[in-house]
């Protein structure tokens, strides 16, 4: 197997690598936490890093014609290809280097695919790349939505979020009755070889930072899961995309944690919340900030708010892992 790149945990804001190895040249949308994501996640990876990203706005909105804010090596695939790539990547780089026509160092082996290129169309390309012995991560950036084709409703979309596929109406105002879809954890059970599974958020840069570098040393695929504030698709101001990316936590709706080979360690906020230290904020703080629930009803926020504390009261692991009734006997 080859060797991995040295990345030591970060200790401390102000140790985060000052080289930008994400810049300008890009054209995403002012407040696009998603770009953010992309900036944190090859800050922490470095510049010995390969990166492929899957189609979306991460894709359209980075590397218009003739310009790219990458600084390292980056490369498009198709949109539900993001798990099939990094495979690629990390096998060509793998025999490469085995049959000496490239030097054997470490490199990082990146993927990056949006919550319609992972949580929908490339979920079992993503499945096929857990169950490969290749050190390589594969990060799902989630705006909730296919936003780069106008704000379409994805499997990770919230219940009754308005977009261009789900537009209340009057007659019916809850257009997508989905709850969004449990991702990690999925992919975590899933894939029990799988060294480690995250949740991460960029409001939260410490602990990306770390999860990312974590994903990256400990060996075999890796995936990590990013909740991504969208002022375009979520309707808001850009200017609050780093607060509501700390509302979605707590209020308990996204929950930060790190599966290590099998152990799950809840993270920040999420493990205050959950030892009692910190108390959930209402979901209605979270929801009425955005637009695309502008339509919400009273009973719709009592609805959400009752799913959310469900999965904190009556979960084995909130947000993660449900008791299934017949086990509690
Ligand atoms: C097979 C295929 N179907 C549809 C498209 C059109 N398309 C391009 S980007 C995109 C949205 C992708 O959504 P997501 O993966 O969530 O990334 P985001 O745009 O939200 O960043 C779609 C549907 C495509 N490129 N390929
Ligand atoms: S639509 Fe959303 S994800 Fe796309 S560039 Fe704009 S803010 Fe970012
Ligand atoms: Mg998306």
């Amino acid at each position: 197997m080859t060797t991995m790149v040295e990345l030591p945990q970060v200790k401390g804001v102000k140790n985060i690598p000052i080289q930008e190895l994400f810049t300008s040249g890009h054209r995403t949308c002012q407040g696009c936490e998603s770009a953010l994501s992309m900036r944190l996640m090859i800050k922490a990876a470095g510049p010995r890093s390969i990166v492929v990203g899957s189609t979306g706005c991460m894709y359209v909105a980075n590397t218009t014609y003739y310009s790219t804010p990458w600084v390292v090596p980056w490369m498009h695939t198709q949109l539900g290809s993001s798990g099939s790539a990094a495979t690629g990547t990390a096998a060509g780089l793998r025999a490469l280097m085995r049959k000496g026509k490239i030097k054997d160092e470490p490199i990082n082996v990146i993927a990056f695919c949006g919550d319609g290129g992972g949580v929908d169309m490339g979920l079992s390309a993503l499945s096929a790349a857990l169950t490969t012995d290749y050190n390589m991560m594969i990060l799902l950036y989630d705006n909730e939505s296919y936003a780069n084709t106008d704000i379409q409703v994805s499997g990770s979309s919230p219940w009754g979020a308005n977009s261009t596929f789900s537009p209340p109406g009057k007659s019916k105002h809850i257009m997508n009755r989905r709850w969004k879809k449990n991702t990690a954890p999925m992919l975590a059970t899933g894939h029990p070889d799988c060294r480690y599974v995250a949740t991460s958020c960029g409001s939260y840069g410490l602990d990306m930072t770390n999860k990312i570098r974590r994903a990256l040393t400990i060996g075999g695929p890796t995936f990590i899961h990013s909740i991504d504030p969208c002022p375009k698709g979520w309707d808001y101001d850009p200017k609050y995309s780093h607060e509501l990316g700390m509302l979605s936590i707590e209020t308990g709706l996204w929950v930060l944690y790190e599966i290590i080979d099998g152990e799950l360690i809840l993270n920040g906020p999420s493990r205050a919340i959950a030892k009692g230290m910190k108390k959930r904020r209402p979901v209605r703080e979270y929801l009425e900030r955005q637009g695309r629930f502008a339509h919400f009803t009273e009973e719709d926020h009592k609805y959400f708010q009752e799913k959310v504390d469900r999965s904190w009261e009556e979960w084995y692991l909130p947000g993660v892992l449900p008791v299934h009734p017949q086990l509690d006997d």
